[in-house]
């Protein structure tokens, strides 16, 4: 939905949730901007027992002007008139003061609690500020011209991603590094952010980890605090010696919050983050440091009477215990398990990046799993698969692997995130599958396959610093040709690429 829908209200009262964070802040004051601009008369309220205190919090709502007033829980009481909408939280859940109004709207960025019938929630996005710059956008606001508004945004992505480095969707990358920001306002605010309580629950933390030996795992659970504290933990008990992975967490109104740090290249931070929230909140990050959230609702009905460590140390083991490596060059295939399995001819879109960009443009290319940085030559092209994952190849290897069709390319629009290529000279980002013609395999490909009944993770000859990770269900591939080419396919894919082989 668009933010133009709710024009129709005349008086709109922004919430954020209670003891709000800057990223709830950021939203408000985003929406705030918006409907002012309209001409409507516009609220940005929070409510709750507590009052603002955090030093970085009153000095965003001092240097950013950002015009939030307090509701007592007495005046909490009172009906309003118009549209409330909810930012950053959900109305009705635990985390926010129920007010009542004519009409209710929710943007959010965390777990679906309950689908809103105005709004969107998208719990995929590192911030609700990245929502909220992506509706703004879609209506065309001027968001260049508050620099305000772009110093909250960004200072809402940054603490929502322990500072930029649990940030993994696209969408949230683009954010920051459109939005123009006053730097000195951020540094501030961020050399204010912890207080000398934050300084002790940190210090009683680090002493009261638990470790795995077997699995040379630490787990901490700390005492209720910014967030921005867990990554400060986890980064710091990474150092330690006999610790290869660890996860730090702690409860907040709604749930928990949780940090992921890996120093090995068996565990991607990343894909662990995701399977210790599987099922009862979300997870993510990049290879080293990941973090997530687990919604109190879901973890109570999964696991009613089981205590929060307890979870995230059996959680962890039951990872370690999940997969079986296989390191490319020292694995033996065994033909005789597998079957033979010829790969289908399917149609990839490619681009010719010399018709695009002049040659010697240093570009990146963005696609949901995560930037390739390319400079463009005459030689270089860059393969589209069916989910929008890119690959680039060299003139003579495409040429020898596809043949061009004479097909407009028509995928794209339909994907989660359409790969884009930015200029990094002057800036400018274009989005890739406007340029992308239709090509398909030339030879066919072989493979001995099987179906995996446990998780695996392969280090591929191509590849020694990243596993590819495969779950039940998902087919171990070798190359007929080559037995050290191993590699995974998702279980999807398999079945409408490869065709089993009769002899
Ligand atoms: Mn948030």
């Amino acid at each position: 939905m668009r933010l133009s829908e709710l024009e129709n209200y005349r008086n709109i009262t922004i919430q954020c949730h209670d003891n709000p964070d800057a990223d709830a802040l950021a939203s408000g004051y985003g929406l705030y901007c918006y409907f002012r601009s309209k001409g409507k008369k516009v609220r940005l309220v929070y409510s709750g027992r507590n009052r603002i205190q955090k030093s970085n919090l009153r000095l965003m709502v001092e240097k950013l002007h950002l015009p939030v007033e307090y509701v007592s829980m007495e005046e909490a009481l009172v009906p309003l008139e118009g549209l409330l909408i909810t930012v950053d939280c959900q109305h009705g859940a635990g985390n926010v003061t129920d007010l009542t109004a004519d009409g209710v709207a929710v943007f959010d960025h965390h777990q679906v609690e309950k689908t809103p019938s105005l709004g969107v929630i998208n719990p995929n996005l590192g911030s609700c500020a990245t929502l909220i710059w992506k509706l703004l956008r879609e209506e065309g606001f001027d968001i260049d011209s508050d620099e305000h508004l772009g110093t909250a945004l960004f200072y809402g992505l940054y603490t929502d991603t322990n500072q930029f480095s649990e940030l993994y969707n696209p969408l949230d990358m683009d954010m920051r590094e459109a939005l123009h920001v006053d730097k000195s306002l951020i540094t501030l605010f961020r050399n204010s952010n912890l207080s000398l309580k934050e300084l002790e629950i940190a210090g009683i933390a680090l002493i009261r980890y638990s470790y795995n030996d077997d699995y040379e795992f630490a787990v901490i659970k700390a005492q209720p605090c910014d967030p921005n504290l867990l990554g400060l933990i986890s980064d710091f008990l990474l150092q330690v010696d006999a610790i290869k992975t660890c996860v730090v967490f702690n409860e907040v109104p709604d749930g928990y919050k949780f940090s992921v740090r890996s120093c090995i290249r068996e565990v991607n931070a990343s894909e662990l983050a995701a399977f210790l929230a599987e099922d009862i909140g979300s997870g993510g990050g990049h290879y080293e440091k990941a973090g997530g959230f687990v919604s109190l609702w879901r973890y109570e009905e999964k696991f009613p009477t089981l205590h929060t460590e307890a979870y995230f140390n059996n959680r962890m083991a039951q990872y370690f215990d999940s997969f079986d490596l296989i390191y490319a060059e020292d694995y033996q295939a065994d033909p005789d398990h597998m079957a033979r399995y010829v790969k289908n001819k399917i149609p990839v879109g490619y681009v010719k990046m010399d018709r695009v960009l002049p040659v010697g443009t240093p570009i990146t290319v963005r696609t949901l799993e995560g930037d390739l940085e390319l400079t463009v030559d005459e030689e270089l092209y860059i393969i589209i698969g069916s989910n929008g994952e890119v690959s680039p190849s060299g003139r003579e290897e495409f040429e020898r692997s596809y043949r061009i069709l004479d097909q407009e390319y028509r995928h794209g629009r339909d994907l989660e995130y359409v790969p884009t290529v930015k200029d990094r000279q002057d800036g400018r980002t274009l989005t890739l599958t406007d340029y992308a013609g239709v090509c398909e395999p030339t030879g066919s490909v072989t493979v001995y396959a099987r179906e995996l009944t446990r998780g695996v993770k392969v280090f591929t000859a191509g590849n020694r610093e990243r596993y590819l990770l495969g779950k039940p269900g998902d087919y171990l591939a070798v190359r007929c040709d080559d037995l050290h080419d191993v590699y995974v396919v998702d279980r999807e894919s398999f079945g409408h690429t490869y065709d089993r082989v009769m002899t």
